[in-house]
């Protein structure tokens, strides 16, 4: 019995058929691929932050300097023109001027100035005088807090700059167990504001161990 002969197309129904399998596997993929390219951005970042760590405790176990990076920049000897993103550019503007062995910002691409503050007249990084930020994997910058700074002159939060150009209000983080703060055996706090681009959230990438 001969077939019927076939244009050599296809049919209305063959497309849409094709079609919804195309939706169908989207569907689930995106998801996916989306949260295999967040959980790459977490790693990125926890890894920045544990590099940062590594360096600050490096510097408080050096005989020459024995502290943390202060989280003011008058405190760490910088002439600050504005209070936004202060704790972060202490760090950098210190860990980056002191001792390029304890400079844990190797990667340019990372250091931004969304503020666009500069010291009138000292270098703060390399051969530059601006406050550079150091970033995250979603461009925001991370925040640094040397918890006794917040304990000795009672300012409780510091203003930081996201890349979208808005400002947050930031303070160390509580520890949910202790009621004090987070990470205080490290005597420091490094946060990144994770996915949500907002502080305080559980998407936070924190430089210590548990809240
Ligand atoms: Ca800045
Ligand atoms: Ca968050």
């Amino acid at each position: 019995m001969a077939t019927e002969p076939r244009n050599g197309g296809f049919t209305l129904i063959e497309i849409l058929i094709v079609l919804g399998i195309l939706a169908a596997l989207l569907t689930v993929a995106t998801p996916v691929l989306f949260k295999s390219r967040e959980s790459a951005e977490r790693k990125t970042t926890g890894a920045l932050i544990q590099q940062i760590r590594v360096a600050v405790k490096h510097r408080m176990n050096s005989p020459k300097f024995g502290d943390a990076p202060p989280s003011r920049l008058a405190l760490a000897g910088f002439e600050s023109t504005n209070d936004l993103n202060e704790g972060i550019e202490a760090l950098v503007a210190t860990l980056g001027a002191e001792d390029s062995e304890l400079n844990p910002f190797d990667d340019e691409d990372r250091l931004e100035n969304l503020d666009g503050d500069r010291d009138p007249k000292k270098m703060t990084f390399g051969k530059s005088k601006q406050f550079f930020e150091y970033v995250d994997a979603w461009f925001n910058p991370l925040v640094y807090f040397r918890l006794r700074d917040f304990e000795e002159d009672g300012k409780k939060s510091v203003r930081y700059t996201r890349q979208d150009g808005t400002t947050i209000e930031v303070s160390p983080i509580i520890s949910a167990k202790t009621g004090g703060f987070a990470g205080a055996l490290d005597g420091f706090q490094i946060i990144s504001l994770g996915p949500d681009e907002e502080f305080g959230t559980d998407d936070d990438v924190v430089s210590w161990s548990s809240k």
